[in-house]
């Protein structure tokens, strides 16, 4: 029942035409985002880190909690404590903790136990998922679905990024309790990712990976 206030849903109905139109123009501007590991040393301007963590904060969430944080950190004394501590963590990761098929499948990418792009990139955006909030006079709140939550905040931050033209990486050192740490960050909350935020070195490469074809990642029951 529709208990609590409401207002008309401003909505632009769309043609058939501009429909497909519109969603062509931005498969091509999607396809085109790819997860960068080289970064040149641009910044990036402040207002456009503020506006995509607002596109971010739009997502939808369960029962409207919007269980998440943003930490934006450009500092670069913090940015060294992060990367010692994520390297750190790696360093255990690749050589004693990944299993023979996790290190063949990320084989492909390259990747390994540094990770200076945490110190060269513009900014790091550090997503935190909030298990619980808390009202005004100190409450505390269970949020619901935060994981789907906090995920969809997150393709919503990058889909922004990459629209406005900057370069991301996701990043998800593991175990991630030292950012609680180094970001003064409360235990309610536990980091997600580590968003690697900036533009892309001119030498910058990527791995030469395909993405699924629709055949193969959808099927359609049709009536
Ligand atoms: N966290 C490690 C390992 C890693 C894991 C997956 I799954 C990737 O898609 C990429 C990397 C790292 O950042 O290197």
């Amino acid at each position: 029942m529709k208990q609590d206030s409401f207002i008309p849903l401003d909505f632009i109905e769309r043609t058939d035409d501009e429909m497909v139109a519109r969603s062509a123009e931005f498969l091509q501007l999607i396809q085109q985002r790819r997860s960068v590991r080289d970064y040149s040393a641009r910044e990036i301007p402040r207002q456009v880190i503020e506006n995509v963590i607002r596109a971010a904060g739009s997502a939808p969430s369960g029962a409207n909690m919007q269980p998440w944080h943003f930490v934006v950190v450009t500092d670069s004394a913090v940015r060294a404590r992060i990367r010692d501590a994520a390297e750190q963590e790696e360093r255990e990761f690749y050589n004693h903790r990944a299993s023979a098929e996790w290190l063949e499948a990320l084989a492909p990418l390259g990747t390994d136990e540094r990770k200076p792009f945490l110190e060269t990139a513009s900014c790091l955006i550090i997503i935190f998922l909030k298990k619980f909030s808390f009202n005004a006079s100190g409450k505390q709140f269970k949020n619901y679905y935060t994981m789907e939550s906090v995920g969809i905040a997150s393709g919503f931050l990058i889909a922004a990024l990459h629209n406005a033209g900057v370069a991301t990486l996701t990043h998800t050192p593991s175990p991630m309790r030292f950012l609680n740490e180094i970001l003064d960050r409360p235990h309610s909350e536990r980091a997600v990712m580590v968003l690697v935020a900036g533009l892309p070195s001119e030498d910058a490469t990527v791995p030469d990976i395909a993405r699924l074809p629709l055949e193969e990642i959808a099927s359609f029951i049709d009536g």
